[in-house]
């Protein structure tokens, strides 16, 4: 028997998969789907403290294999998710879950944080600081200086466990500077990827862009695969063992999951599938994991977590 379960500081998920944000969580609908499935735990789609309409239409096209997307942050506002995930803590106490905060200015996140922080919530919070799709607010993540702010800022009152979304890094020196960065606080996990940002897509038939925003916007699915797990196995190799890495980006099946695990991803969000599958998704995933952990003799997840080999082995 295959042990899917899995290990954040002090909580155990039944199941080491679970959705991204974004994707088929903006509501009460989709959040109740997720707690049916066999995900371990799920996330709400980043919340800005009054409700948002997000971009002009279309801001989203399917790709094969993957999709394009300028969403803009659309979301019920922060109220709406945090009595969601009160009301489903209060029913299911043995159980955590993710709720996304994404504020367009610091003072917004502080705002939603005071909140949740007086709040009875013990979840975890995913402190989003990489959505591409703002108009002149450009991603968090990549501004170092700033990332250190907002969390000196953060760390000073909140106290419960939370972790940072954080944009792909494509450099080593980026690498080496955000873990810095991020190594000097008491973060419970970071999640690696965020949407690859700003690629365009083009209908070559209309000779026109595939999506408004100029057709700009944040690119999933398994172009990003490569990325994600550098930046999973980057920030693994780099980060002190305190903070849990989730990873993100490219997961269409059971292999993809279990690369993202080798990395070093203690858990695992599917995205763009999740998008096109919806929740049985995760019963395929699982039993695609256990199939391959069988195969090669494996009973739980840390049997080969962070395990990945190099030819200097
Ligand atoms: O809503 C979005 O446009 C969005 C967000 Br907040 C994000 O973090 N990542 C993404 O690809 N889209």
């Amino acid at each position: 028997m295959t042990d899917l379960s899995t290990t954040i500081a002090d909580r155990t998920f039944s199941n080491c998969m679970m959705n991204a944000a974004g994707v088929r969580c903006a509501d009460e609908n989709d959040l109740n789907q997720l707690i049916a499935s066999p995900a371990g735990a799920y996330v709400t789609k980043s919340a800005t403290p009054n409700v948002r309409e997000g971009n002009p239409e279309p801001r989203m096209k399917s790709l094969p294999g993957g999709c394009i997307n300028s969403m803009g942050l659309p979301n019920h506002g922060l109220d709406y998710y945090l009595d969601f995930v009160l009301k489903d803590q209060a029913a299911r106490p043995d159980k955590t879950n993710l709720l996304s905060i994404a504020g367009t200015t610091l003072e917004d996140n502080l705002a939603m944080l005071h909140k949740v922080a007086d709040s009875d919530f013990n979840g975890f919070v995913e402190l989003n600081l990489s959505c591409p799709n703002v108009p002149g607010k450009p991603q968090v993540g990549y501004d170092f200086d700033r990332v250190r702010e907002i969390l000196t800022q953060v760390f000073a009152f909140y106290d419960k466990p939370l972790g940072v979304k954080l944009p792909p890094y494509f450099d080593l020196v980026h690498f080496d500077q955000i873990a810095a960065v991020l190594n000097d606080f008491p973060l419970t996990f970071v999640n690696s990827i965020n949407s690859v940002g700003n690629g365009l897509v083009i209908d070559p038939n209309a000779e026109r862009v595939a999506i408004k925003l100029g057709g700009l916007g944040g690119i999933g699915g398994t172009f990003i695969k490569p990325t994600a797990l550098a930046n999973v196995r980057g920030l693994s190799l780099r980060l002190k063992p305190e903070i849990a890495i989730i990873g993100t980006g490219g997961v269409m099946n059971g292999t993809d999951v279990f690369e993202h695990i080798l990395c070093g991803a203690s858990m695992v969000q599917v995205g763009t599938q999740f998008g096109f599958e919806g929740t049985r998704i995760f019963k395929r995933l699982s039993k695609e994991l256990s199939a391959i952990m069988a195969a090669k003799g494996y009973q739980s997840i840390d049997d080969f977590k962070g395990k990945l080999k190099t030819f200097d082995d």
